[in-house]
């Protein structure tokens, strides 16, 4: 028993010498000849072998690689061709896409060039070789379809902690809030844009409650107030009319105050029409409410209703005036408590494509 173990580990022991003489001498081939037999494509091209694939292997998106191309004469692999970086031209090919890399001879290993490319996208990629080496005139494509080389893969796998940080993944979160960006101001008024003119009056050239975009004057705007005064320091702090700037006039903005949804206002004000032509009201939009529209009020048997309509006229060098018991904007889903003294901002959009912004104070009916 004692000898036949003994025995054993001697055996042991020679197979462990065999195997790690095996691995050195693997290595040392592998160290000598970096042109890889797998994971690059070799193809002869006259007198030459050329060799190209991933510098690194797996490839993956966002992790720093490119292609590279080894080169040697055909019958003796030990004879590196020099100076081809400047001779040949390297294009890489994704989809319909292309852009030309820069080759570089590599740093002291004299027949092997390299490109720098991140991949940000997995999937196949083709890299188009032309130019020449020597006298031998190449045009070689070399992709990743035929499965000689690594085809991109996404880096969800290899990323730790977070798994989600690819720039695939990260684009198209981005595309989502885009999305839903554009979502929401189409909710409030689709192509909102306030025009030079109507800016200005943004900045105080009008005072509140009046505005001017081209030949249209608006004047007297007010919205009723639906509360008598509110609870929250930023209300409490536009009280008085004060307009704080570029900061919001109403606790609204925040939208901490839920007291208010599903709340309505009416803002009423005088539309001037100073041109030679027609214009109508078209649209209208508040920071103070998720919809403004327009309405008229009628009385029909003795009750008075309200009517949502598309548009209203403003004759040509005339007036409209809209006021309690006729036209009005509509505030609907109020986004906190309109409180006498805040001011508001509406837009108003014409049908001659005016666009007009005004600062609207708030008051009691
Ligand atoms: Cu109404």
């Amino acid at each position: 028993m004692a000898i036949q173990s003994i025995n054993k580990e001697n055996n042991v022991k020679k197979l462990s010498l065999l195997a790690i003489a095996a691995l050195v001498a693997l290595t040392a081939f592998l160290l000598l000849h970096p042109s890889p037999a797998q994971a690059h494509e070799g193809r002869d091209l006259g007198p030459y072998h050329v060799a190209v694939g991933w510098r690194v292997e797996p490839a993956f998106v966002g992790v720093a690689n490119g292609p590279e191309i080894f080169i040697s004469m055909k019958d003796d692999a030990t004879k590196k061709v020099e100076g081809a970086e400047k001779t040949l031209k390297m294009e890489v090919i994704f989809g319909d896409k292309t852009k030309e890399l820069k080759l570089d001879a590599a740093y002291k290993d004299p027949g092997h060039y390299v490109t720098n490319l991140t991949p940000t996208r997995p999937g196949d990629y083709t890299f188009h070789i032309t130019g020449k080496i020597g006298d031998t005139a190449v045009d070689e494509k070399f992709t990743s379809a035929d499965g000689k080389f690594s085809t991109v893969e996404p880096s969800t796998d290899i990323l730790f902690p977070d798994s989600n940080l690819d720039a695939v993944s990260l684009q198209s979160q981005i595309d989502d809030l885009k999305a839903q960006i554009a979502a929401l101001k189409g909710s409030t008024m689709p192509s909102m844009q306030a025009t030079g003119e109507a800016t200005a009056s943004n900045t105080g050239r009008f005072p509140s409650g009046s505005g001017k975009a081209g030949s249209l004057e608006v004047s007297g705007a007010y919205a009723e107030a639906t509360a008598a005064s509110a609870a929250t320091p930023a209300a409490t702090m536009a009280m008085g009319g004060m307009n704080m700037g570029g900061m919001p006039a109403t606790p609204a903005a925040s939208g901490m105050d839920m007291s208010a949804m599903g709340e309505t206002s009416a803002i009423y004000l005088v539309i001037q029409n100073n041109g030679d032509s027609a214009d109508k009201l078209v649209g209208a939009s508040s920071d103070a409410a998720q919809s403004a529209t327009l309405h008229q009020t009628q009385v029909k048997d003795n009750v008075a209703q309200m009517v949502a309509i598309d548009s209203l006229d403003i004759p040509a060098k005339g007036s409209v005036e809209l006021k309690p018991g006729g036209y009005h904007i509509m505030l609907e889903n109020l986004k906190a408590d309109l409180v006498p003294g805040e001011v508001i901002t509406l837009n108003l959009k014409f049908a001659s494509g005016t666009v007009m912004t005004l600062q609207v104070p708030v008051k009691l009916p």
